[in-house]
């Protein structure tokens, strides 16, 4: 068998500084978190968990007066450019309303 190129007359090859990482890490996933006010209707939160979350009638009504009663609740947990979107579309459908809705992003443990 021939010597690798490694060893042949003195000339290197270069080898990587670092071993290729194979791409299986889970993506970070973020909760899209829901902020009460005193002026946002509660028929109107419920109709943005259900549309914009794809929550249930039952999920969307609890995670309204989970905000309601706490001061915040987890509309959901998605990636981190998913999470924004819904935020966003939520966001521009409240103030279209003229609603002070306020919603944030938080990355999960
Ligand atoms: N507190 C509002 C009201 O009494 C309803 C509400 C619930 C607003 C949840 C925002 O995230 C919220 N009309």
């Amino acid at each position: 068998m021939s010597p690798s190129r490694k060893q042949q007359g003195g000339v290197g090859v270069a080898e990587p500084k670092t071993k290729a990482k194979p791409k299986l890490d889970r993506p970070r996933l973020y909760k899209a978190l829901l902020h009460n006010d005193d002026f946002t209707p509660m028929e109107f939160v419920v109709l943005v968990l259900r549309e914009v979350f794809a929550k249930s009638d039952a999920d969307a009504m609890a995670i309204m007066l989970h905000a309601h009663t706490h001061g915040m609740a987890v509309a959901g947990v998605y990636t981190f450019e998913i999470a924004e979107t819904k935020v966003t579309k939520t966001v521009q459908l409240a103030r279209s309303h003229e609603y002070p809705l306020q919603l944030s992003i938080e990355p999960t443990e």
